[in-house]
């Protein structure tokens, strides 16, 4: 796992999910979350077998929803502190499915190593208003404290820009996210490309 990660935002996209998501696989991108906070499960369920029919050989995950990602066939899922226990939904999903955590600190990461996780999502690093639950930005220590304590991928998350995305980097993650700073754009694919550089500098 390594490069800009992608992850939905219907209510800051500018031309939705669907557009959002063929945009973002033109650029090239590997791996790609879908998260709806707004949505009832039918309509996640079709709007995710939609995406998921888009990313041919592109990991697709869900946000939160095990129910759906095993509904529509998806690689796997991304559970935050707050969703289902990792070990839980390790033993839902099995071994082949790929669980991907959010941790706030170090102890947070390696219990989710030892539950099974493939990779950790560090998160917030900056300030972000695109989660207004996410909590108190950690900055690039935690991504510091964390790098090297645990084997899994580390992903980056929250309030990262163009202009802070070196230093994201530099402190040691593997991929990282930035959703504002790319749906709310009026060329995707481009803003994509951009966040794209800094992994091949
Ligand atoms: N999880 C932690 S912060 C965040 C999520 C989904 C939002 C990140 O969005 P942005 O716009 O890149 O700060
Ligand atoms: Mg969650």
């Amino acid at each position: 796992m390594k490069g800009y990660y992608f992850i939905t935002d219907s209510s800051l996209s500018r031309k939705g999910n669907l557009s959002d998501v063929k945009n973002v696989l033109n650029a090239g991108v590997k791996i790609i979350q879908y998260r709806e906070k707004n949505k009832g499960s039918l309509e996640m369920y079709q709007e995710a077998l939609r995406l998921l029919r888009l990313c041919r050989g592109v990991t697709f995950l869900v946000n939160d929803r095990i129910d759906i990602a095993l509904s529509v066939g998806a690689d796997g899922v991304h559970l935050g502190q707050e969703d289902l226990p990792c070990a839980i939904a390790r033993k839902i999903l099995g071994k082949k499915k790929i669980i991907g955590v959010t941790a706030h600190s170090l102890q947070q990461a390696k219990q989710a190593e030892r539950d099974g996780a493939d990779y950790i999502g560090l998160s917030p690093i900056f300030q972000t208003n695109t989660k207004p639950d996410a909590g108190l930005s950690q900055g690039l220590s935690l991504i510091r404290r964390v790098k090297g304590k645990v084997k899994i991928p580390l992903v980056a998350i929250g309030g990262i820009t163009l202009r802070n995305a070196q230093s994201v980097i530099d402190a040691g993650v593997d991929a990282f996210c930035a959703i504002s700073c790319v749906v709310t754009k009026p060329n995707v694919k481009k803003e994509v490309n951009r966040f794209q550089e800094f992994f091949i500098r």
